[in-house]
């Protein structure tokens, strides 16, 4: 398939400049809409819409690719608000421009129930808003993430079908956070050219003037990462369209650091941080409305300054028309496949395909490996099969066996590349995941250590929160790492994944369990998905070719009691379940009949119908739980009266075999707790 065209269009803006005092109203409404809003919702942020109105107004009016009676055209230039408590200003922009969900009633509405106006923009609860940012420098690491996407995609389907650039708006918190560090040293070493960050430079945070807590230059350190960079005056429309259209033309991603006043427009609050986040007052509002020459009355737009806003919509409604007849023009094949991948659904024929292929190979030959090596041994079938998939890792590729077979690195140079090397950054790892995501095409997974979800953890909450089909692999799930100790260790954060709403956590047990979850992270469309998966090897449980996919109900009858009634229920998960197994075995010389029960996903279990899970659970006398982790969450499962056998400490350094005993996760063990409460009852 064809690459992306090199080269570039002559720096200049995409659509014609407006007058001075055409600019100023159209940047007027926004500041007189952000305010009214603030005011009548008695909360919010009017700082910031009002001091970076004069940028949005240039991006949008001669820049921005878009068309608001399509907000998830495939090949819209995308507007990522990194600084999301300035909502009102993105709400503005599309009321104004004509998105038809966003009326002035909604306005009106702002940070009310049951509005698409929230507190902060969130991604799939307001048509055109790309991702839900709020906590700062997300959005800023999400929107490398997309410019990830658009690069790939256009190598390989072409320039004609994809070719959008990523701006984002960010303010001196989004990059006072660490994450933004990890964004953009990854920006800058994949030379994402077509990333535009516009930093609202108005020196002033919650505190009052940065000057109390910080004294990096900002310009400085994006050219340290890599990127090309400019200072202007961003209340100088002509000077942020010329800025932007340079930066169009770099062959690197471009910080353009604009001077703004917070609140422009203000007469007493503006410039200083009693406008940064709550309503400015009615003498406040009165005069600045008279600073701004705006004599309008609250939520008025004069029909001929909406209308100059609609005509800017107008144009966007051409070019994807014009798209619209190039993907027309296409093999229908080509067409097609672009399509299902934009939909994000995944070939089910090819997904199905992929797991027999796999399952059968593991009847024909058993395999007692890590669950690791069977999660690589799945993603050489998968991966194969489903070209969307992307993998990564956050510099443990030998690890977290994440890179499958034949999978190139993606680079500038080799954008066609389905593989991440995301370096030693799993938080902006994590974000950028969560914008591949969100621009779609792309199904990303990636790998570190499970230790390390915390590190993630901001990010995969907001996949969660999204509901974006992004994939960790989590490898060195437990004690069972063994040596390298208590810091590498994880004993609570399946429990506080688990936590998450919506994000599944998968432990499976053994590789045919491997696959069965891989399955079900791919289905899980509407969100994320964690792989907590062993460094040490485990035995194959399951013999036999079935392409039932026993996981799916997240926890089920591994082995049952044989020679009658269990009067002990074993539950585990992971490595310990042939702990489990054992433990039966102990149970049965001592005449106690006992049953197993693997549980790879609490979430899916929980999520069934009562009688379901019931049966599930069944009636024993006893019951334990095992895993090597702390107990929270399993009380769900075993009730409050169970009996666990996990960790209640951090772990230790030494070989894992040695581990397992000291802690007392062993089969005697198991057996012993189980029998003791059975005498007692
Ligand atoms: C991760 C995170 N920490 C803290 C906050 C709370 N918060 C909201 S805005 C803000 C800083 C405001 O300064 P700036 O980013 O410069 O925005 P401006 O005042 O220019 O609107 C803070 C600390 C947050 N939203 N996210």
């Amino acid at each position: 398939m064809s690459a992306t065209p090199a080269v570039k269009p002559a720096p200049s803006a995409t659509h014609h400049a407006l007058s001075r005092a055409e600019h100023d109203l159209m940047a007027n409404a926004i500041r007189a809409l952000a305010m009214d809003a603030v005011e009548q919702a008695k909360s919010g942020h009017p700082g910031l819409p009002m001091g970076a109105a004069d940028i949005a107004t240039v991006l949008f009016t001669q820049f921005m690719k878009f068309d608001p009676a399509d907000p998830a055209w495939p090949d819209r230039d995308r507007f990522v608000l990194s600084a999301g408590h300035g909502s009102m200003l993105i709400y503005a922009l599309l009321h104004l421009l004509g998105y038809e969900a966003m009326t002035i009633d909604q306005l009106k509405r702002f940070r009310q129930l049951g509005s698409i106006t929230a507190g902060h923009p969130e991604h799939g609860h307001t048509p055109g808003v790309e991702t839900t940012t709020g906590p700062l420098g997300q959005g800023l690491a999400n929107a490398v993430g997309m410019a990830i996407a658009e690069r790939h995609l256009s190598a390989v389907f072409g320039g004609e079908l994809v070719d959008h650039t990523t701006y984002v708006l960010a303010s001196d918190g989004d990059l006072m956070e660490g994450i933004s560090h990890e964004a953009i040293a990854l920006a800058g070493h994949l030379k994402l050219s077509k990333l535009i960050v516009l930093f609202d430079d108005n020196g002033i945070s919650i505190d009052g003037p940065l000057s109390l807590a910080d004294s990096v230059d900002q310009v400085k350190r994006f050219e340290a990462a890599g990127w090309a960079t400019a200072r202007i005056d961003g209340h100088d429309p002509a000077a942020i369209a010329a800025a932007i259209a340079t930066a169009k033309t770099s062959d690197r991603p471009t910080l353009i650091a604009c001077k703004t006043k917070i609140g422009f427009g203000a007469p007493t609050k503006a410039g200083t941080e009693k406008c940064h986040g709550s309503p400015l007052g009615g003498d406040e509002i009165k005069g600045a409305r008279a600073a701004l020459g705006w004599p309008h009355p609250p939520f008025e737009v004069p029909a001929d300054i909406r209308a100059m806003w609609r005509d800017v919509s107008a144009r966007g409604k051409s070019e994807r028309q014009d798209w619209a007849k190039r993907i027309a023009a296409l093999p229908s094949e080509k067409r097609s496949e672009f399509e299902r991948r934009m939909r994000g659904d995944i070939a089910r024929d090819k997904l199905a395909g992929a797991v027999h292929t796999v399952k059968q190979s593991l009847a024909a030959e058993p395999k007692e490996i890590a669950t690791r090596v069977a999660s690589e041994n799945s993603l050489n079938t998968l991966t194969a099969a489903i070209p969307e998939m992307i993998g990564g890792s956050a510099d443990l590729t030998g690890s977290n066996n994440t890179r499958a077979k034949g999978m190139t690195a993606f680079s500038a140079a080799n954008p066609s590349g389905r593989f991440i090397h995301y370096g030693v950054r799993e938080h902006g790892m994590a974000a950028a995941m969560n914008g591949m995501a969100l621009h779609g095409g792309v199904i990303p997974y990636s790998g570190t250590f499970l230790v390390f979800s915390d590190y993630c953890r901001p990010s995969i909450r907001l996949a969660a929160l999204m509901g974006q089909r992004v994939i960790h692999v989590m490898t060195h799930d437990s004690i069972g790492l063994g040596e390298d100790g208590p810091t590498h260790q994880p004993v609570e954060h399946l429990a506080a994944l688990r936590a998450i709403p919506n994000l599944l956590v998968f432990r499976p047990c053994d590789t045919v369990e491997t696959i069965e979850c891989w399955e079900l992270a791919l289905k899980h469309k509407t969100g994320p998905s964690v792989l907590a998966l062993t460094r040490q090897n485990l035995p194959q449980l399951r013999i036999g070719h079935d392409d039932h996919n026993a996981s799916a109900a997240g926890a089920y009858e591994v082995v049952p009691a044989d020679g009658g009634l269990a009067v002990v229920s074993i539950f585990a998960s992971g490595s310990e379940v042939p702990i489990a197994i054992e433990a039966r075995k102990f149970l049965r010389e001592r005449g106690v009949h006992a049953r197993v029960v693997s549980v790879p996903c609490m979430e899916l279990f929980l999520a069934l119908p009562e009688d379901d899970r019931a049966d599930i659970v069944g009636g024993a006398r006893v019951n334990v739980a095992v895993e090597a982790a702390v107990r929270q969450g399993w009380d769900a499962v075993i009730g409050s009266d169970g009996l666990f056998v996990g960790m209640s400490s951090f772990g230790a350094s030494a070989p894992y075999k040695d581990l397992y005993k000291h802690f007392g996760i062993t089969a005697e063990r198991i057996a012993d707790v189980a029998l003791t409460k059975l005498q007692k009852s």
